[in-house]
C-alpha cells in the first residue's frame, strides 16, 4: 500500500529579502484547508493539533512499512534557482521507538516523483547519512539517530548557474554557537544537482515509529530557526491537558514549591540538590507569576514554565553553546564526551535555569530529580523525565537580580568548602607525566624557569596496570619520596582515582569490595561487569552507606603517601563498549539510609555525586582539619558541596577556547563556582599562539589547570617556544598577583553562594545588550577580564579603569585586558613562584579607581589557606575605603574582624585615574593620603 498525503502550498516568492519560503508545521487548519489528494492518513492527520508531535498527538500511530512515501509537500524552488540563490531546509526527526534497530526515516528531494537526493537515518549502519544516484555517505562519524531523541537537521543548498549545486548539511547544528562555528564532525558537504520540486517525509521498516516536524525552508539561517515564542506558543503544545500544581507551597520568602496534581507525594525520592530544611512549609495563598503546569504526554511527564519572550535564560550547567540558552535543548544524562561530539549531554548535570527579566530582575528554577532527563528552552521551559520516573517537587526562586538570585541557590542546594588555597594556584597536567623522574623534573623546569604553579597532576599512568589505589613499581616505586620531593619545591599532588576497580580475583581493592557485596547488579542481580582501563571492571554502588564508608577508608594508605589531592575521572560514569558510553539504564542500585533501591536511570547523574562525597568524607576522616581537594569530572546539582569540577576533554581548537568561557560561566551560574576547562585543550596538539591565548586567558578561570591527552606534543608553558613561555609566565604572574582578591572571592562564595566569575551583565543586570557577552567575563565583581581576540565587545556602562600589574608587557600579543570597576578597591599581592610562599596575612598593594563620587571601597579576606582554624575565628576580614580630598585620595581600613586583626600594617596604594597611576605608601590602620600625579606606570 501507498500512503499518501498530498497538498500543495502557496509558496512566497519574493526572493531577495531573507524569509521562510515554506513550513510545514502539522498545523491541522493549515492542512485542512489545503487540497488532500489521498490517503487515509491524510484524513487522520487532519484530526488533531498536530503542533509538536505529529504521529501522537493525531492518535494514530502510523506503521511505515517498506520505504513507503508518507507525506509529499510540492515546492517551488525555481525562483531560488534560476537566480543563483541559497535556500536553507530544516526539519526535526525523532525515533519514538527505539529499540528498533535499522530503521530508516528522512527527507526525500524529488523531481516530479522521482527521488534525487535523501538525508536521514541509515537503514544499515543507524548513522546518519546522505544518500543519491551515486551512492551515499555517513555524515562525518555522527553517532546514531537511534537513541529516541529529537535531532535537528539542516541542509543549505547553493544554487549555481552552469555548475552543481553546493550543498552542506549539519547535524544538530543549533547546540553549537553559529554557523562558522561548527564541529566537523556533523557536517557533510558536497555537490549536486538540485532541480527539485517535491519534498517527502519517508520512514521505513515495520512497528517503527517516527516523528516528523517543522519542516522549513528558508532565505538565511536565522528565519530558519525562529521559534514561535509567545507565551503558550508551540511547545505548550507539547503537552496536552496540562494542569496546574495539584500543591504549591511556600518555603521562605521568594521561595515556592510545586508538585503536579498526579504527584505520589509518599513515593517523591531523596533530594540530592536541595541541602537546607525549610522550616515554615505553608500552602502558597497568592497566585505567584512563576508557576508550572504539570501534565503526562506521550509516555512522559512534562512540567511547563510559560515565561515571556523577552526573558533570557543561563544556567542549565555545563551544556555546550552560548552563555544565552534560549532555544536550547539538551538532556540531562551524565556523558563523557571526548573532544565534545555529542552535542546535547555533557559529563555533568544541573536541571536549573536562570531567568532574566528585562528589568533585570531574577527567577530561578529547579527540577529536583536525578532521572535521565530533556530541557527545551524554545518556547517557554520545557522540562521532562521519562513516564516511569518518580515524581518530583519543582522550586522557583524570585530575586532582585543575578546575584541575589545566586546567593539563593546557594542558600537551598550548598556552597562550596574553602578551599586549601594551593588549590587556587596554577596547576599543570598531563595525560600522564611518568615516570616519577619526569615528574620531577617538570617541577624544576617550572621553578628553574620562574613560571609560578602550585601543583602538578598524576594521571592514571602511575598505577600499577590502571588498577585504582595502587602504584606502578617501577614508574613509581617511591611515591611518597616523589611527594615529600614536591613539597620540598612549593608545589602540592594531585593523584587520579577513577570508580571502577579492576574485576580481579586477589587484587585487594576487589577483594575487600566483594566482600561487602560492593558492586552496582544487572537487572537479573549478578554483579555488572563492564569494561574501562583496566579491562574488565566492577562499579563500586555508591548509593549504599557501607560502600561509601569502604570507599572513604581506602584513602587512609593512599594519602599516607603524601598525596594532597584527588581527582576523581570517568565517574559519570563511563564505560567502553557499552550503549550509550555507561551501564544499562536498568541495573540495580540498593541504596540505603535515605536512599531507596532504584535504577541506573534515576541514580546516574548522581554517580559521580556519590562518589565525590565519599571521597571527601575519606579525606577528612584522614585529616580532619585539612580542607580537601577533590576533582570531579561528572556532577550534578549541588554537588558543588563536594569538589571542584573542570569540563572534561574539549579539544585544541580555536571554537574550543572561545567555548570555554561560556561553559564556564554557565556552571558558575548554576551553583559551581569552582570550575575551569583544560588550558590549551585536551585533545590534539596546541599551536603556540593557541596555548598562548588559552594560558593567557586559562590564568583567570577560577579553575586554572593546563592539561593533555596521551601521545600529544607536550603542552607545558615552555614547550611552545620562547614568546608562548613569555606570554604564560606573564598571564601566570598576573594570577598571582590577583591571589588576595581571588581568594576573597572563593570565601564571598563558600559563605554567601555568589560566583567567582561572572558574566558581565551582572554588572549592570538590565543592560539588554550585555545579556549575550560571553567573549569577556567578569572576575568578582570588579574586575572584568577581556581575552585579547574578542571582538565588538559589549561592557558595561561606568568607570573602568586599566589595572596594570604586568611588567611593561604593552607589545604581548596575548595578555588580556584588565579593567577594574569605579568605585572598587582591588588588593593586590606580590610575585610569587607557589601559594606556599604566603604566609596568612602578605603585602599589599591596594588599587584603588574611584567612582563619580569620589569614592571606592573593597574587601579582603585573610587566614591560614590550609585548615579550619577561620571557622573558630583566625582570619581577618578587612573593608577598605577611599575618598577624594583636595588634590588626592584619603585611603583607611574602615572596619576589621577577626583573630588576625592588626593594629599596624604598612600597605601600597595604586590609585588609577584618567591620566595615570599615583602611588602611595602607609600604615593603612591610620590614614594614607595620597597625592594625584600623571604618571602611566604598572603597579610594582
Ligand atoms: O578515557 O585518565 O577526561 O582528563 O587525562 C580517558 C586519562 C580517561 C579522561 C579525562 C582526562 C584524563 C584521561 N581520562
Amino acid at each position: 500500500m501507498r500512503l499518501s498525503l498530498f497538498f500543495v502550498l502557496t509558496v512566497l516568492v519574493g526572493a531577495g529579502f531573507s524569509d521562510v519560503i515554506f513550513e510545514e508545521n502539522f498545523d491541522c487548519r493549515q492542512i485542512s484547508q489545503t487540497a488532500v489528494k489521498s490517503g487515509e492518513n491524510a484524513v487522520s492527520v487532519s484530526k488533531g493539533s498536530l503542533d509538536f508531535s505529529w504521529l501522537e498527538e493525531t492518535g494514530n500511530k502510523l506503521l511505515h512499512k517498506g520505504n513507503d512515501v508518507d507525506a509529499v509537500w510540492d515546492v517551488d524552488i525555481e525562483p531560488y534557482r534560476k537566480n543563483s540563490k541559497t535556500i536553507y531546509i530544516s526539519f526535526l526527526l525523532r525515533n519514538l521507538n527505539p529499540d528498533v534497530k535499522h530503521s530508516f526515516a528522512g527527507l526525500g528531494i524529488y523531481n516530479n516523483g522521482n527521488e534525487l537526493f535523501g538525508i536521514g537515518n541509515d537503514f544499515e549502519s543507524n548513522y546518519f547519512k546522505y544518500y543519491y544516484s551515486g551512492g551515499s555517505r555517513i555524515i562525518g562519524k555522527a553517532p546514531t539517530l537511534v537513541d529516541g531523541e529529537v535531532h535537528l537537521i539542516a541542509a543549505r543548498i547553493d544554487f549555481r548557474k552552469g555548475k552543481k549545486d553546493k550543498f552542506t548539511i549539519w547535524l544538530d547544528p543549533l547546540v553549537r554557537r553559529d554557523l562558522n562555528d561548527q564541529n566537523e564532525w556533523k557536517i557533510a558537504r558536497g555537490e549536486f544537482e538540485f532541480d527539485f520540486n517535491e519534498l517527502r517525509f519517508r520512514a521505513g521498516d515495520e512497528n517503527n515509529k517516527w516523528e516528523f516536524d517543522e519542516l522549513k525552508i528558508a532565505t538565511d539561517w536565522d528565519s530558519l530557526f525562529e521559534y514561535d515564542n509567545s507565551p503558550g506558543g508551540k511547545v505548550s503544545k507539547a503537552i496536552k491537558n496540562a494542569e496546574l500544581p495539584g500543591r504549591s507551597e511556600k518555603l521562605d520568602k521568594d521561595v515556592n514549591r510545586f508538585y503536579a496534581k498526579y504527584a505520589d507525594l509518599e513515593q517523591v525520592p531523596f533530594s540530592f540538590a536541595i541541602a537546607k530544611e525549610f522550616e515554615n512549609v505553608s500552602r502558597l495563598q497568592e497566585t505567584p507569576g512563576l508557576r508550572p503546569v504539570f501534565s503526562k504526554t506521550n509516555g512522559r511527564k512534562y512540567v511547563y514554565f510559560d515565561t515571556p519572550a523577552e526573558d533570557d535564560f543561563y544556567g542549565i550547567g555545563e551544556a555546550q553553546g552560548g552563555l544565552k540558552r534560549n532555544g536550547y535543548r539538551i538532556v540531562f544524562y551524565n556523558r563523557d564526551n571526548y573532544n565534545y561530539r555529542i552535542p546535547d549531554k555533557m559529563y555533568q548535570s544541573h536541571p536549573w535555569v536562570m531567568g532574566v527579566r528585562p528589568d533585570g530582575t531574577a527567577y530561578g528554577i529547579i527540577f529536583d530529580t536525578t532521572w535521565k532527563s530533556e530541557i527545551d528552552l524554545r518556547a517557554g521551559i520545557l522540562f521532562s523525565v521519562p513516564g516511569d520516573a518518580l515524581d518530583f517537587p519543582v522550586y522557583t526562586l524570585e530575586a532582585k537580580n543575578p546575584s541575589r538570585l545566586l546567593e539563593m541557590l546557594g542558600e537551598i542546594t550548598g556552597k562550596i568548602d574553602m578551599p586549601p588555597r594551593w588549590a587556587i594556584g596554577y596547576q599543570q597536567c598531563r595525560y600522564s607525566y611518568y615516570p616519577d623522574s619526569r615528574v620531577r623534573e617538570i617541577a624544576r623546569e617550572f621553578r628553574q624557569r620562574q613560571i609560578p604553579c602550585d601543583v602538578i597532576w598524576l594521571d592514571i599512568h602511575y598505577m600499577d596496570g590502571y588498577r585504582i589505589f595502587t602504584f606502578d613499581p617501577e614508574r613509581f616505586p617511591n611515591p611518597k619520596g616523589l611527594n615529600d620531593y614536591l613539597h620540598t619545591k612549593g608545589f602540592k599532588n594531585v593523584w587520579m582515582i577513577d570508580p571502577a576497580p579492576k574485576y580481579e580475583e586477589g587484587y585487594s581493592v576487589y577483594d575487600s569490595g566483594s566482600e561487602i557485596d560492593a558492586w552496582v547488579k544487572t537487572k537479573d542481580g549478578e554483579d555488572y561487569i563492564g569494561k574501562v582501563w583496566p579491562g574488565k571492571t566492577v562499579f563500586p554502588d555508591y548509593t549504599i552507606p557501607r560502600v561509601r564508608k569502604w570507599w572513604a577508608d581506602h584513602y587512609q594508605d593512599f594519602l599516607d603517601q603524601g598525596v594532597d589531592g584527588v581527582w576523581n575521572d570517568m565517574n559519570e560514569p563511563a564505560v567502553f563498549e557499552a550503549k550509550g558510553h555507561t551501564m544499562p539504564p536498568d541495573n540495580i542500585h540498593r541504596g540505603g539510609g535515605k536512599l531507596k533501591p532504584g535504577k541506573h536511570i534515576q541514580y546516574h547523574n548522581v554517580y559521580g555525586y556519590l562518589m565525590i562525597k565519599a571521597t571527601r568524607e575519606g579525606m577528612l576522616q584522614y585529616a580532619p582539619n585539612k580542607r580537601p581537594f577533590v576533582l570531579s569530572r561528572a556532577n550534578f546539582l549541588g554537588g558543588q558541596r563536594f569538589g571542584a569540577t573542570w569540563t572534561g576533554d574539549n579539544g585544541s581548537t580555536w571554537a574550543h577556547l572561545e567555548q570555554s568561557i561560556p561553559m564556564s560561566l554557565n556552571l558558575s551560574l548554576s551553583g559551581q563556582p569552582f570550575n575551569g576547562p583544560d588550558i590549551g585543550g585536551f585533545v590534539g596538539d596546541a599551536t603556540p599562539q593557541l596555548y598562548a591565548h588559552w594560558i593567557s586567558a586559562g590564568a583567570y578561570f577560577p579553575f586554572s589547570r593546563s592539561h593533555t591527552a596521551n601521545g600529544t606534543k607536550n603542552h607545558e608553558p615552555w614547550s611552545f617556544g620562547e614568546e608562548t613561555e613569555k606570554a604564560s609566565r606573564r598571564a601566570l604572574n598576573k594570577r598571582y598577583r590577583l591571589m588576595p582578591y581571588l581568594y576573597t572571592l572563593f570565601w564571598h562564595s563558600h559563605k554567601n553562594g555568589s560566583a567567582v566569575m561572572k558574566p558581565v551583565f551582572f554588572a549592570d543586570p538590565d543592560d539588554k545588550s550585555l545579556r549575550a557577552e560571553d567573549q569577556v567575563f567578569m572576575l568578582g565583581d570588579n574586575l572584568i577580564v577581556i581575552p585579547k581576540w574578542a571582538e565588538d565587545v559589549n561592557l558595561p556602562e561606568g568607570v573602568f579603569r586599566d589595572l596594570e600589574i604586568g611588567d611593561n608587557e604593552k607589545w604581548d600579543k596575548y595578555q588580556c585586558k584588565l579593567l577594574q570597576k569605579g568605585g572598587s578597591i582591588i588588593p593586590v599581592g606580590e610575585k610569587v613562584q607557589s601559594t606556599e610562599e604566603l604566609g596568612a596575612v602578605n603585602p599589599i598593594t591596594l588599587s584603588i579607581v574611584l567612582d563619580e563620587n569620589g569614592k571606592a571601597s573593597g574587601r579582603l579576606y585573610e587566614d591560614s589557606g590550609k585548615g579550619y582554624e577561620f571557622k573558630e575565628g583566625e582570619f581577618v576580614v578587612s573593608n577598605f575605603k577611599a575618598e577624594r580630598t583636595d588634590g588626592g585620595i584619603s585611603v583607611t581600613c574602615d572596619k576589621q574582624v577577626g583573630e588576625f586583626a592588626y593594629d599596624k600594617r604598612f600597605v601600597k596604594i595604586a590609585w588609577i585615574t584618567e591620566n595615570g597611576i599615583s602611588f602611595g605608601y602607609g600604615d593603612i590602620c591610620k590614614e594614607i593620603e595620597v597625592m594625584k600625579t600623571d604618571k602611566f606606570e604598572y603597579i610594582e
